[in-house]
């Protein structure tokens, strides 16, 4: 059920939807502890993503830089643990697409409200990159731009849907990607919103 839809990147389609709505009980916990916040850039803009963290270390930006921090700077206490039943879905998914030993130490939850949009970048503010990333999709749908190592290399796209997980592994780790705006919409667990879930180990 792994499909290699590019090189070194899996489609596991729907593989999350029968947990879902636990994930989405399990995020609304986490939003609790460390909510859901705009983050600012180094060049002063505000994501349109709203973003919080759960596990070891949680990723952040503000006018300084982007950075892992161990301390929400938000509550000034550790973010959340990262819940068994998210840890269990992303090392599931990796060892289906071929890696035995993901071992996450954070996962990094974005919100997407109709309108947002995350612009092409690369994750590289992580130390392992043999390390892949696993994505998970909750809510909304949206399309997911991906492009190669230079920022100008040809872009494909992939609808990504409410249960769909995504591997990231190997050169794929380093291309770079982003997704186009949220359209207007009501999704039955989700309302108005997209959740996208990335696992990653940061240290
Ligand atoms: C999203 N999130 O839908 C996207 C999709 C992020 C982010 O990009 O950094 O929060 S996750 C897709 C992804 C993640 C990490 C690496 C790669 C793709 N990749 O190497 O191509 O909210
Ligand atoms: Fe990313």
């Amino acid at each position: 059920d792994c499909d290699e839809i590019l090189p070194d990147v899996y489609l596991l389609k729907g593989f999350a939807l029968q947990q879902a709505s636990q994930l989405l009980i399990t995020i609304e916990q986490i939003n609790a502890q460390s909510t859901f916040r705009k983050m600012q850039t180094p060049g002063g803009f505000y994501m349109s993503a709203a973003i919080t963290n759960c596990g070891d270390v949680g990723w952040h930006t503000d006018r300084h830089g982007y950075r892992y921090t161990a301390i929400d700077p938000l509550t000034n206490l550790a973010w959340p643990e990262m819940p068994q039943c998210f840890r269990e879905l992303a090392e599931t998914a990796a060892q289906r697409c071929g890696f035995s030993d993901f071992n996450p130490d954070v996962c990094l939850m974005n919100q997407y409200e109709v309108g947002a949009k995350m612009g092409l970048h690369q994750d590289k503010d992580e130390k392992d990159f043999s390390q892949p990333i696993v994505s998970v999709s909750l809510g909304l749908p949206i399309i997911f731009q991906f492009g190669g190592a230079s920022r100008n290399d040809p872009k494909q796209r992939i609808p990504l849907e409410h249960g769909d997980v995504i591997v990231w592994g190997r050169a794929a780790r380093r291309y770079y990607h982003g997704v186009l705006t949220l359209k207007p919409g009501q999704h039955p667990l989700t309302g108005p919103y997209r959740y996208n879930l990335t696992f990653r180990k940061a240290s």
